[in-house]
């Protein structure tokens, strides 16, 4: 009991509070593809991490890089200095990156990324000059992380309502998700691409004058929103529009980088190069916070050329861009990449993947299960009134039967680490199944998260205890 940690003030991104403090999921280690929490619960991970784990966890090849790093060399000046782990990442990021997109401006996340990428895009109108190329545009269900920029182009309706206006000239086309045509298409629906990317063209020149567009922000397979695959033929239809327009593109690959795909970038999946690639998550395998924008080279020597002698070129930057801990946590990330065949290893995978993926087709209140490469999203049916309590409940369920899964709204998304063995592949999609099944037999009272995690409920109480004997003694004292 005593290992659960007062719970007063730590206020918890993207959750619930008040019901997680109820019963709070602590994860104490984590090793290979498993974690292993408070109550000693072994987990496998369906979800590396938050997509971030690609490599699995502890991995020591980061672990030393990094602590090597923090005694060599903790912290070096972002801004007019630097340290030469920064230029050797970036070099081995661009050695990994789709040819071309070779010069890269590092970040601290996603989020940061975004905002990074439509700030570099709008800023090379500018020094080119087209300063009137200001607006941006974003995608239905596309989401950019949560800095202003990337929730102003992005397009999740709950993350935006709460924060006002954002960004002015943003438009956003609509998202590929068509379940009554393409439910339980294995990989990208084949049809539709063409009419929906063509939207986007005649959106840009009814609305709005093309020439007045910055930059076209898309991820190539929608995660957040619930795996949203394109259809084919679709990303290079958008890549035609733009080159016609003289748009940029930017890809927002901080999911399908590193592997997730069976591809090291969605790019090399599609076929398709976008003008600037957003990345994160896998970068660093998660270990460490940084993200990284890559840009075409005439990007930058635009920016070179255009900007006057001895001008700072692009003034944007954080205190944390390049953070030393961070590039050693980059490239170690990218020797064990490159060591381990991980990329191919996804591949290979893949077709197992979609297999078992697809092994729910006829389980109950699934309508529809959508894949690529190690990613899955299985949409279930809500119960009525009761929007994404399905998808909650069956979270807790697989929980409680060891495997760790992600669900948004009423979907259900696994993304294993790339390390996943075939028969823990198995067993995700199975447990979900025994999840489902069970649910359909318990009927409402199935929903009900208080009938779940009952050490965790313990515990929490526990702590409500702890709490309520400090408020007293603070009142007596
Ligand atoms: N772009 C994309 C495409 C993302 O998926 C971000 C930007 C923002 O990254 P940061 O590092 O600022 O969080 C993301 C993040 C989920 C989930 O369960 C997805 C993300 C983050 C947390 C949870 O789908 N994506």
């Amino acid at each position: 009991m005593s290992s659960l940690p007062n719970l007063d003030h730590y206020w918890l991104p993207f959750t619930a509070n008040r019901q997680f403090k109820s019963m709070p999921r602590l994860f104490k280690a984590a090793k290979g593809n498993y974690y292993t929490t408070i109550d000693n619960r072994t987990l496998l991970d369906g979800t590396a991490g938050l997509w971030c784990v690609a490599a699995g966890h502890g991995r020591e090849e980061i672990a030393s890089a990094v602590a090597h790093q923090l005694r060599t060399l903790d912290y070096a000046p972002a801004f007019q200095n630097s340290h030469p782990l920064a230029f050797e990442a970036a070099e081995r990021l661009a050695e990994f990156l789709p040819r071309g997109l070779d010069r890269i401006f590092f970040t601290g996340s996603g989020s940061e990324s975004a905002d990074t990428a439509l700030k570099i895009a709008l800023a090379y109108h500018r020094v080119t000059g087209n300063p009137l190329r200001n607006k941006l545009i974003g995608r239905e269900r596309g989401y950019h992380g949560v800095n202003f920029g990337g929730l102003s182009v992005g397009g999740i309706a709950g993350n935006r309502k709460a924060f006002g206006n954002g960004l002015t000239g943003v438009d956003h086309i609509r998202h590929p998700l068509d379940i009554a045509r393409n439910a339980f298409t294995r990989g990208v629906p084949q049809d539709g691409g063409i009419e929906l990317a063509n939207e986007f063209e005649q959106r840009i020149t009814t609305l709005h004058d093309p020439s007045t567009i910055a930059a076209l922000i898309v991820e190539p397979m929608q995660g957040s929103a619930g795996v949203v695959l394109p259809p084919a033929g679709y990303l290079k239809r958008l890549r035609e529009i733009c080159d016609k327009y003289g748009i940029l593109l930017i890809f927002d690959e901080v999911i399908t980088g590193f592997g997730r795909l069976g591809t090291r970038f969605a790019v090399d999946y599609f076929g398709v190069v976008p003008d600037i690639i957003t990345c994160a998550k896998g970068m660093t395998n998660g270990a460490v916070p940084m993200g990284a924008v890559a840009v075409k080279r005439e990007i930058y020597d635009a920016f070179m050329t255009h900007s006057p002698a001895n001008a700072i070129e692009l003034p944007h930057g954080y205190t944390y861009t390049a953070h030393p801990i961070g590039c050693a946590a980059t490239i170690a990330t990218l020797d064990i990449f490159a060591n381990e065949k991980l990329v191919e290893r996804a591949a290979e995978l893949s077709s197992h993947f979609e297999q078992a993926a697809h092994t729910l087709k006829g389980i109950p209140f699934v309508k529809d299960v959508r894949n690529i490469g190690l990613v899955a999203g299985i949409e279930l049916e809500s119960s009525p009134g009761k929007p994404g309590a399905r998808a909650f409940a069956t979270y807790l369920k697989c929980y409680e039967m060891g495997v760790l899964v992600r669900y948004t709204g009423e979907i259900i998304a696994i993304s294993p680490p790339l390390t996943i063995e075939k028969h823990e592949i198995d067993r995700i999609f199975s447990c979900i199944a025994e999840a489902l099944t069970s649910l359909a037999a318990e009927g409402e009272q199935g929903l009900d998260p208080t009938r779940y995690l009952h050490n965790e409920q313990l515990w929490a109480a526990h702590q409500q205890e702890i709490h309520q004997q400090r408020v007293i003694l603070e009142q007596t004292a």
